[in-house]
């Protein structure tokens, strides 16, 4: 079977399941059904890994249903611009894919699910998972995984670059099915995955590589070229990691809103949700944007306070710039001068924060340039996350006790145990 028929057929079996589910009584004589999730970022890896291993595994046991689900609501599949841009490429329109919240909140005890790019499910699907196969290294302490049931079969080898890797080994393991596009997809997925086999970023083994070299054999196969010179293989290889690199940051189809959503943490902690969106442009460009205080009111909902990073990337050059801003959405916001202190206090590293050559008033928010841009979100994340854990305590002690008990916990208990 094609690969596109496959899909527009997933579509219309889940559509079959939901009815079966409304007719409650009447006897159905359903097929077991699997459904193939990828994870939540829905990156390349995990869209292509997902899609393809369903259709493999359709092919491989016909007597059963395999739907391929993208682990996001439908409304944020134009924020994954490098996935669209491959699917388009293969013509395949997001009407012919399964997401998220297609799916019926609670699943039938009798459907079983395959997590592919990822291992940890959510608890209320934990208990139906059936098989894993994941290349991210295994988060033993994760309680979830005490959730799986004990037939799950674990595929989870950390040491291959890409998810797709692991598709394409039981792709090209046996002959049937054969798909230009599935071939496509995974030779793509994995050349992004491993950053082109850049030796520098060592982000792939020599499986990476022999699949990539077995799909480019069979893209051949069935064209007239002939087996390319090396060199050309390389530069092709290029041209294509270069292209998807280029969708990946390709914001120009995207609203604002959409640009704030596309890179964004949410910080949470039991009482407070902090947005932190990641640009890919200074804070300082985006706030003079139309419409930029309409988008950044709809991003941040109702919490108090956002966090945006900036980085701007000069073409040609390649030097980089880096902003931060913390904007208050319902001022006054006394959190917004914790964060900025504790920003400016962070030594791991420093930061270097100055304020802008023209400030801006925006919002009543706070905008400073970052001079260390080697210092990133990774770095960033966790002091205000530190800043927001204690913002909560001391708002729950506050809540909870006098101020004689506020004082009394802020000495160190000496327990005399040293
Ligand atoms: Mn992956």
């Amino acid at each position: 079977m094609c690969f596109l028929r496959f899909l527009m057929q997933a579509r219309s079996t889940l559509g079959r399941y939901l009815q079966a589910e409304k007719a409650t009584g009447s006897e159905t004589n359903l097929r077991k059904l699997h459904i193939v999730l990828g994870n939540e970022s829905c990156d390349l890896d995990s869209a292509v890994s997902a899609l393809t291993l369903a259709f493999i595994y359709a092919q491989r046991q016909q007597e059963h249903d395999f739907l391929p689900v993208l682990n996001i609501p439908r409304i944020d599949y134009p924020l994954k611009t490098e996935v669209r841009h491959m699917l388009n490429k293969c013509e395949i329109d997001a009407q012919l894919l399964l997401f998220r919240d297609d799916l019926p909140e609670q699943l039938r005890s009798d459907i079983s699910v395959i997590l592919v790019d990822h291992h940890v499910s959510s608890t209320s699907l934990a208990p139906l998972v059936s098989e894993i196969l994941d290349h991210r290294p295994l988060d033993k302490q994760h309680p979830v995984l005490q959730l799986l049931p004990t037939h799950c079969v674990r595929h989870i080898e950390p040491e291959v670059g890409s998810c797709a890797t692991l598709v394409a080994e039981r792709y090209l393991a046996e002959e049937q099915p054969r798909s230009s596009c599935v071939s496509r997809l995974l030779h793509a997925t994995i050349v992004l995955d491993t950053i082109n086999f850049s030796p520098a970023a060592r982000r792939f083994c020599a499986r990476d590589l022999a699949m990539v070299e077995l799909l480019e054999q069979q893209q051949q196969q069935g064209t007239e070229t002939t087996v390319d010179e090396d060199e050309d293989v390389q530069l092709q290889r290029l041209q294509l990691f270069e292209e998807l690199v280029a969708a990946r940051a390709d914001i120009s189809q995207l609203s604002l809103a959409e640009v704030l959503r596309k890179d964004a943490k949410q910080l949470r902690t039991q009482r407070n949700n902090l947005p932190l969106a990641g640009l890919p442009m200074l804070v300082r460009d985006f706030i003079e944007l139309p419409d930029a205080e309409l988008a950044i009111r709809q991003f941040a909902g109702d919490s108090q306070l956002l966090i945006i990073l900036g980085m701007f990337v000069a073409p040609g050059t390649g030097q980089v710039q880096r902003d931060v801003a913390l904007i208050p959405l319902s001022p006054p916001c006394p959190l917004l001068e914790r964060v900025r202190r504790a920003l400016l206090d962070c030594q791991t590293p420093a930061l270097q924060l100055q304020p802008h050559a023209a400030d801006s008033n925006f919002m009543g928010g706070c905008f400073m340039r970052q001079l260390n841009v080697q210092a990133t979100r990774k770095h960033i994340l966790p002091v205000v996350q530190r800043v927001l854990t204690e913002w909560e305590a001391a708002e729950e002690a506050t809540q909870h006790c006098d101020c004689d008990d506020v004082y009394f916990f802020k000495e160190k208990p000496k327990l005399g145990l040293s």
